[in-house]
């Protein structure tokens, strides 16, 4: 590709500008394509992990790439999945042939993965390079909708990200769309089995990662964890269905198994979709979400959870099978960023109360917790007058959270101790079952 090269002391610098980036964008097969600068406020929080995964990077092009529709909308999970595969597996060629096309004009670029592989490493906390979602948003391809997926302005919700990160500057980025395509419909929200998404914005995170995640990541763990348990072939069946295993094969052999992508096949934003959707509203709840909503499958979730109750309220005809959570801390650090992911908004009711941790030992830190309206906050250090103190030993707090250890246990061993009321330590955990 076309590469200006400035003249003799310049000349080991080469230039490219913003359209043949795009350019290039599109002829290596992306559908649109964005720029965004790496010191942009929107990519504050990115900064520091593709900082760390590609140290010159001054610009990130965003990627999309549109998926075809009835796939996706079908309640047959291998043909949904095999439509998200296959555009995930585009996303990553295109972001890999843009790398390749620069290094040949050598300006030096980096693909991270379109989702797959991560940096599982630092699973269950951060495992992804660069949130696509972000960069997307910053560089004017879409807004993240009331179900925090992308909606491109043009082919909505079906769509998947990626993005090359170069180390080059660019004179001009994209702009943030001044609109948001989603319409506030909900009909994602009606959708999703086990209500992962609220009305009023709020994910449950842990109720998504446990069901539509079970067959491959955490749930991959679960499953060898009761290969190991059992104490025979039957004992196993009992454990694992016939079904269930074969499905865990079938992910590692043909990639994740994703159980529900509902969220995104019912979404009817975006100037390529929503105009059968404004003509015949009925028809679309008939032929598109009803059959999703109706269909009898196997639910995955956590005992105690809103997760459960919203499957048993809502969808008495779908299975529940219940699990353990896809994501387990394993340090203090873990179980301080994963209780917002974890938290259980309609087990909290309505619990008012300020939580003050002292962990003691190798991973010694305070932290304070609030729980009040439904809501949690998180942070460092105390803050506040504490209803309930907890000073404990981080090790074991991590092996008691983990149900490796009775709380009776903790407190006889003098590894955890409460100034406060008891009570409040079990309306806590309610608000955590997993
Ligand atoms: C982590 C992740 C998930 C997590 C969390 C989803 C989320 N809302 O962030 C889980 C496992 C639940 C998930 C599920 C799905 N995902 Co996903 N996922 C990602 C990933 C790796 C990063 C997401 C991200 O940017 N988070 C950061 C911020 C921007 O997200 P947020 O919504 O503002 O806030 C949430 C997260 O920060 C999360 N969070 C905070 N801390 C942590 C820590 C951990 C460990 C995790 C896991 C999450 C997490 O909690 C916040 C509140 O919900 C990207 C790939 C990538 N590298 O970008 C794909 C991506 C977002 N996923 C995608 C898809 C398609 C899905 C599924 C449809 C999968 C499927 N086929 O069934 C579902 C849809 C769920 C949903 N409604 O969001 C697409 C979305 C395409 C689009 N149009 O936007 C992406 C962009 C992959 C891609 N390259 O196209 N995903
Ligand atoms: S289904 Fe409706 S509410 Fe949900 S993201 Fe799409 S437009 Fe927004």
């Amino acid at each position: 590709m076309p590469v200006k090269t400035s003249m003799a002391d310049e000349a080991l610098r080469p230039e490219i500008s913003a359209q043949q980036l795009l350019d290039l964008a599109r002829a290596c097969g992306a559908d649109d394509a964005g720029l965004v600068s790496i010191d942009h406020p929107a990519m504050d929080e990115e900064r520091p992990h593709v900082l760390s995964a590609f140290p010159s990077t001054r610009t990130l092009l965003a990627l999309v790439k549109r998926m075809n529709r009835e796939p996706v909308r079908s309640p047959a999970r291998s043909v949904a999945n095999l439509e998200f595969h296959s555009t995930g597996r585009e996303v990553d060629e295109i972001a890999r042939r843009i790398v390749g096309r620069l290094e040949d004009s050598g300006v030096r670029a980096l693909n991270p993965a379109m989702a797959f592989p991560m940096e599982t490493e630092r699973f269950p906390r951060r495992g992804w390079v660069v949130s696509h979602k972000r960069v997307a948003e910053a560089a004017g391809l879409g807004k993240m909708g009331v179900h925090r997926s992308l909606i491109h302005p043009k082919f909505g919700s079906f769509v998947l990200l990626g993005c090359v990160l170069i180390g080059e500057e660019v004179e001009t980025h994209g702009q943030p769309l001044d609109f948001n395509p989603c319409f506030e419909c909900k009909l994602c929200v009606a959708a999703c089995p086990v209500g992962a998404l609220k009305p009023d914005g709020y994910f449950d995170f842990s109720a998504c990662l446990t069901h539509n995640y079970q067959q491959f990541m955490g749930g991959f763990v679960n499953f060898v964890e009761d290969v190991a348990d059992a104490r025979s072939a039957r004992d196993f069946r009992n454990r694992q269905s016939y079904a269930e295993t074969v499905t865990r094969w079938q992910s590692l052999a043909y990639g994740p198994n994703y159980n529900a992508a509902y969220c995104i096949a019912v979404c009817p934003a975006g100037d390529d979709v929503i105009g059968p959707y404004l003509q015949d509203k009925g028809r679309h709840l008939r032929e598109i979400v009803d059959p999703l909503k109706q269909k009898q499958e196997t639910v995955f979730v956590g005992k105690g959870t809103d997760a459960a109750d919203h499957v048993a309220r809502r969808f008495p005809h779908k299975t529940i099978r219940w699990v353990r959570s896809g994501a387990r801390a394993t340090s203090i650090r873990d179980f301080l960023a994963g209780a917002p992911l974890s938290f259980q908004p309609g087990k909290a009711g309505r619990l008012d109360a300020v939580y003050h941790f002292v962990f003691t030992g190798p991973q010694a830190c305070e932290a304070t917790m609030t729980i009040r309206k439904g809501r949690l906050e998180v942070w460092d250090g105390l803050h506040g007058q504490a209803n309930l103190k907890i000073t404990a030993d981080g090790r074991s707090w991590v092996r008691f959270v983990n149900k490796e250890t009775s709380l009776f246990r903790v407190l006889i061993a003098r590894a955890v101790k409460l100034k406060g009321p008891p009570q409040l330590l079990a309306s806590f955990g309610k608000c955590f079952p997993g």
